[in-house]
């Protein structure tokens, strides 16, 4: 295992293997696998471009003889930063063949959180587009650079061949296929980023045992077949698009991957009827566009036969809308980078799929509900959700202290989710006891921006809260203790301050309100409920 992960104990991976969930197979030898099975079916689409598996496979080969010529070796880390498009799945598995670990950084990230990634990771390498919605990668990438010492080499998506000095042109990174080791399948494959409650993301290892795991279960709980076409509309680097199942899972039975990613609801049911969608992920900020818009379009959907909806809290009412008007069944799924997936079944009844969040995808899973002394809590009844399984991460990537007590000494992973079961052994979200505010799917480390602003505005305390919010779910907003009467940095200005720092767009705060103190609990923590309550009522919008 990779210096800094956490491996599964030895007897519990024994089991792991026993139990036929780890096949000792990586994910670029799937790669290779699938190659040999689909050839000349078609594996990705995006716009006109259309690539068979056997493409895919050999542009793969030559991509990663192309990273070794640029100096990536094994063990590196390049840190990933891609819309989605065909070359954010040729990277990744270029990047794995070349026996290197890719660490998926969000296409809105800026300079301020690829910084961290960078350093946290140790990366050697950034991947990105030239330009990508308006926003210049190349100048956020020079920044990130200078600051980064250990960050050799910069590769660049673009279609014009011109890139900022120094920078290497994706088109390059190409050679003659050489003969690479397979990976180790009980290794680090790739990093996904936790949606965590510190100051800044945390890394997320995913082994090649666990991550081909992840998407063979979730693949057969939707009971996907070559026949399927996914629609990947949500960013990919998100671990429910790339694998719950998702971009990989599709392509691991023969599907086709259809890329859109931004694309409003109009345009994505324009590709729903070309190429015959089957499946898809939403949020539920997304349903709900979908749902609205699905009554005044005219394309044909009719293909569609699953819709995914997770990452947030859906409402029953809008689940309940989501069958009729997509004239598909809805799947309910409450998961999570670090692991943990669970679904509703197609065999569900309808009111078990719209008011449940379903039950774990693997007989693996083991799943505690407890107190805050840890004790189990009645049936029924709601507690902290604790989790472990063969997907389900041991440890974040050099975390000693975060580690400590973001697990049980037995090795359960503390979700920071409040849930309860149903009689019939399904989920239901009912909370968080983490301190995270999940906007519109995007979610945000309340401890993060609160740093950020005590940092670089005249404030002397901060908390941000959520605030709920018909679309986005919940809403940011940044309660603030002034440092001095008159002086009261309004949302602009603070707005500005974050942005000056390089802080992605989706976590600058939505609302500013000023307090003169914050209150406390009984333990002098900030009462964040009170607090949300207060200013509910209260805080000006600023606009
Ligand atoms: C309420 N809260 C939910 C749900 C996630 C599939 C689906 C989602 C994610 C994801 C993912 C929720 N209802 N249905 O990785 O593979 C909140 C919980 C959870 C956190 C995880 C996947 N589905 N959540 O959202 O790592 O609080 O993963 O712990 O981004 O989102 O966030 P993330």
């Amino acid at each position: 295992m990779l210096a800094g992960c956490t491996g599964w104990p030895d007897e519990t991976a024994e089991t792991y293997r026993a139990s036929g969930y780890w096949r000792g197979e990586s994910l670029t030898s799937l790669l290779r696998s699938w190659a040999r099975a689909y050839g000349e079916r078609t594996s990705l689409v995006h716009g006109e471009r259309r690539i068979s598996y056997a493409e895919l496979d050999a542009l793969v080969d030559r991509s990663a003889a192309g990273f070794r010529a640029h100096g990536i070796t094994p063990g590196d880390r390049v840190v990933l930063q891609l819309p989605n498009v065909p070359e954010f799945v040729v990277v990744y598995f270029a990047l794995l063949r070349a026996g290197a670990h890719p660490v998926f950084a969000l296409a809105a990230h800026r300079a301020n959180e690829i910084r961290h990634l960078c350093q946290v990771s140790g990366a050697v390498g950034h991947v990105i587009p030239k330009r990508h919605l308006g926003f210049d990668f190349e100048a956020m990438a020079e920044q990130v650079q200078t600051d980064t010492p250990g960050l050799r080499s910069v590769f660049v998506l673009t279609s014009d061949e011109e890139v900022a000095d120094g920078f290497v042109p994706l088109s390059e990174v190409d050679a003659d296929p050489v003969d690479l080791p397979e990976p180790d399948a009980s290794d680090v494959a790739f990093f996904l980023l936790s949606g965590g409650t510190t100051a800044m993301p945390k890394l997320i290892p995913r082994t090649h045992d666990d991550y081909a795991y992840q998407i063979r279960a979730s693949a057969r709980v939707c009971r996907l077949s070559a026949e399927d076409v996914y629609l990947a509309v949500l960013p990919i680097e998100f671990n429910f698009p790339w694998g719950c199942p998702g971009v990989l899972g599709t392509l691991d039975v023969g599907g086709t991957v259809v890329l859109a990613g931004e694309a409003v609801a109009e345009d994505c049911f324009a590709l729903v009827e070309r190429e015959g969608v089957t499946f898809t992920s939403l949020v539920p900020t997304l349903a709900r566009l979908w749902v609205d818009e699905a009554r005044w379009t005219r394309r044909d959907l009719s293909s569609l036969r699953l819709v995914q909806v997770g990452g947030a809290r859906l409402t029953p009412q809008l689940a309940a809308r989501v069958q009729p008007a997509l004239g598909c069944r809805l799947q309910q799924v409450f998961g999570m980078a670090e692991g943990l997936l669970c679904f509703t079944r197609d065999t569900d009844d309808d009111d078990t799929v719209v008011t449940t969040q379903g039950s774990p995808m693997s007989p693996g899973d083991e799943i505690r509900v407890v107190d805050d002394a840890d004790q189990e809590v009645p049936a029924g009844r709601p507690g902290h959700l604790l989790v472990r399984g063969p997907y389900t991460l041991r440890g974040y990537f050099r975390a000693p202290e975060h580690n400590a007590h973001a697990f049980t000494d037995d090795g359960y992973y503390r979700t920071g989710d409040i849930v309860r079961h149903t009689a019939e052994g399904n989920l239901v979200v009912e909370g968080r006891a983490k301190d995270v505010i999940i906007r519109g799917g995007d979610k945000i480390s309340a401890a993060e921006i609160e740093e950020l602003l005590l940092d670089h505005l005249d404030v002397v305390q901060a908390a941000v809260v959520g605030l709920p919010d018909e679309l986005l779910g919940e809403r940011t907003c940044a309660v603030l203790v002034a440092a001095a009467a008159g002086n009261r940095p309004d949302l602009p200005q603070v707005k500005r301050a974050l942005h000056a720092r390089g802080v992605a767009e989706y976590k600058l705060p939505d609302r500013v309100a000023y307090v003169d103190a914050l209150p406390l609990t009984p333990l002098g923590k900030v009462d964040k409920k009170a607090l949300a309550a207060r200013v509910a009522v209260t805080a000006s919008s600023g606009k």
